[in-house]
């Protein structure tokens, strides 16, 4: 009897500690809750919630680029929503809807090339999101449909780079510059403007002849699949190869040695971007002539989102101030590029 007594009443006293317990848990997750103890820290409110399509990471320049903008929207306290479209035009596309859809308060995109957006921007206008174009332009048949474009002057990149080229070409008092051209992503805003802007400055120049132009896309693989053939048509025919930005560059060099010339001496090498790696390489003498694109548009970014969500107006283009690098120069001094 006795033991049954004792085992019931260890039955009853281990329910009635289970139900002890329970209430003990629960009244204190209610102090919790009323009194925010199990709360994070209060974390400022965001003043604005932008969202960032970037076209990918190709290169040296758009690693930076994407890493400026996420340093900056830390600093200026804004919320950044950034999607990496892989250099794929719909990609960017179905991130703009998803931003739209979100409600973000301004959207941004660096687009990669520059036709096919009137559709998706026509609804963003239509949601009453406005929106900011970096680094790269883009054609649309109804006007009005962003509010600020912030990047390089690519035309004038490549007037730089035909200015060097005519430069270098009188001091080694060169009769005929046979010129290969590796350009960027067919139909982007760099890829159009800084040919325009190099054919321009040569076209009244009877020694340069450009005697071939192929597409490199801006991706270092590509640079060098472009300087192989380009070596097997033309081998020392070359005398200048024009490179739309530094990783194509970087991947044609190895090209040009395999085949045993000595780029910066037997072939004038010009490049466009200003990257860390590239700058190296003007120093040790292979290349010839770094043309800057800053990739740090970051601050301008946050400064213009800002602005339009607080209904002030802002510039139409906003161009940074880009420099110049090449053999005519002292370059011990230059401070780290950043990207
Ligand atoms: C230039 C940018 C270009 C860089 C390339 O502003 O659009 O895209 O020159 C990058 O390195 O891929």
């Amino acid at each position: 009897m006795k033991n049954k007594f004792n085992k019931d009443y260890k039955k009853i006293s281990r329910r009635a500690g289970r139900r002890l317990k329970t209430v003990l848990v629960a009244g204190l997750m209610c102090l919790c809750v009323l009194t925010g103890c199990g709360k994070k820290p209060e974390q400022p409110e965001p003043k604005l919630l932008l969202g960032f399509s970037q076209v990918g990471s190709e290169s040296a320049w758009r690693i930076g680029n994407t890493q400026d903008i996420e340093d900056k929207a830390d600093l200026y306290g804004v919320s950044l929503m950034l999607e990496n479209a892989n250099q794929k035009q719909e990609n960017q596309i179905a991130a703009i809807r998803r931003f739209i859809a979100y409600r973000v308060d301004v959207i941004a995109f660096s687009p990669i090339v520059e036709e096919g957006w009137d559709n998706v921007l026509l609804e963003a206008k239509q949601a009453g999101i406005p929106v900011i174009l970096v680094d790269r332009d883009i054609h649309t048949e109804t006007e009005g449909l962003t509010q600020c474009l912030i990047g390089a002057d690519f035309y004038k990149e490549g007037v730089m780079a035909a200015e060097y080229l005519i430069r270098k070409a009188d001091s080694l008092e060169m009769e005929h510059v046979n010129i290969v051209e590796i350009t960027g992503t067919e139909n982007s805003t760099p890829m159009r403007q800084r040919r325009a802007g190099f054919m321009d400055t040569i076209e009244n120049d009877s020694r340069m002849e450009v005697i071939e132009s192929v597409n490199g896309d801006f991706l270092k693989s590509r640079g060098a699949e472009c300087m192989r053939s380009l070596l097997q048509k033309y081998g020392s025919d070359i005398d200048v190869v024009f490179s739309h930005n530094d990783e194509m560059t970087l991947g044609a060099l190895p090209e040009i040695e395999r085949a045993g010339f000595t780029p910066g001496t037997d072939m004038i090498i010009i490049s466009i971007d200003g990257g860390q790696e590239a700058i190296n390489v003007l120093r040790s003498g292979k290349i010839n002539c770094v043309v800057e694109c800053t990739p740090m548009l970051g601050s301008v970014l946050m400064e213009t989102a800002l602005k339009l969500k607080n209904g002030e107006t802002v510039d139409e283009e906003i161009h940074p101030e880009e420099g110049f690098f090449s053999d005519e120069m002292e370059l011990g001094d230059l401070a780290p590029r950043g990207y």
